[in-house]
């Protein structure tokens, strides 16, 4: 059963992430660099916990259930975004392309329309992520940032929609940082659903 739903325009770097995020850590290391294409519809990401735990008690079922299934639906499917939001998952993460100001406003319409989507549920969760930060200049990310939040509208978004816990952290895939981190908001929203 799936618990999260992984979502972003193309190219945002949902696959990536996923591919980081549920591999274990001498894949990660191996895969650092290696090639992802775009994903044609959806792919499906089972990202584990307990792995090294796992490897040692072999039959450690408790360590073999340790894990969260995510979703990622691909920028292509961009249109039918809602729909998959209203049929259950309550927690998404939602990427977004930091270094990319062109399709930002295409970036904010998709967003604002998911939030709306999850407003009905008694409680909803959405992490955002800012990626590619590797990409923009190290003196303008403050700045950068607080133009993205601001055409997303999500200090307003925050307030309206008070039934949805929002978080934001930006990143760069192949810094180790971020793997804890998202790994961690995936366990604990992953297994509240
Ligand atoms: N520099 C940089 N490149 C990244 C980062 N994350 C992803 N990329 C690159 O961005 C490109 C697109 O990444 P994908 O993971 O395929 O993007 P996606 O969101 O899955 O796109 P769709 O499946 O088409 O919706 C790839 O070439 C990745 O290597 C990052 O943090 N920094
Ligand atoms: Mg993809």
């Amino acid at each position: 059963m799936v618990h999260v739903i992984c979502l972003g325009v193309t190219g945002a770097g949902k696959t990536t992430l996923l591919k980081r995020l549920s591999a274990s850590s001498e894949e990660q290391d191996a895969g650092k660099h290696s090639v992802v294409i775009p994903t044609v519809g959806v792919n499906h990401f089972c990202v584990k916990f307990s792995l090294e735990k796992a490897k040692s008690k072999k039959k450690n079922r408790a360590a073999d259930d340790d894990s969260v299934e995510v979703l990622e639906l691909g920028g292509d499917l961009a249109q039918t975004w809602t729909s998959y939001l209203a049929l259950s998952p309550l927690s998404v993460i939602f990427v977004i392309d930091a270094s990319d100001t062109i399709r930002l406003a295409q970036v904010a319409f998709h967003f604002v329309d998911c939030v709306a989507a999850l407003s009905n549920k008694a409680q909803a969760s959405i992490l955002v992520l800012y990626s590619k930060i590797d990409l923009v200049d190290e003196t303008k990310v403050g700045e950068k940032l607080r133009r993205i939040r601001q055409i997303l509208q999500l200090p307003h978004l925050k307030s309206w929609y008070t039934n949805v816990d929002f978080r934001e952290l930006q990143y760069c895939v192949w810094d180790d940082y971020c793997v804890p981190v998202i790994k961690d908001w995936i366990r604990k929203k992953g297994r509240a659903n």
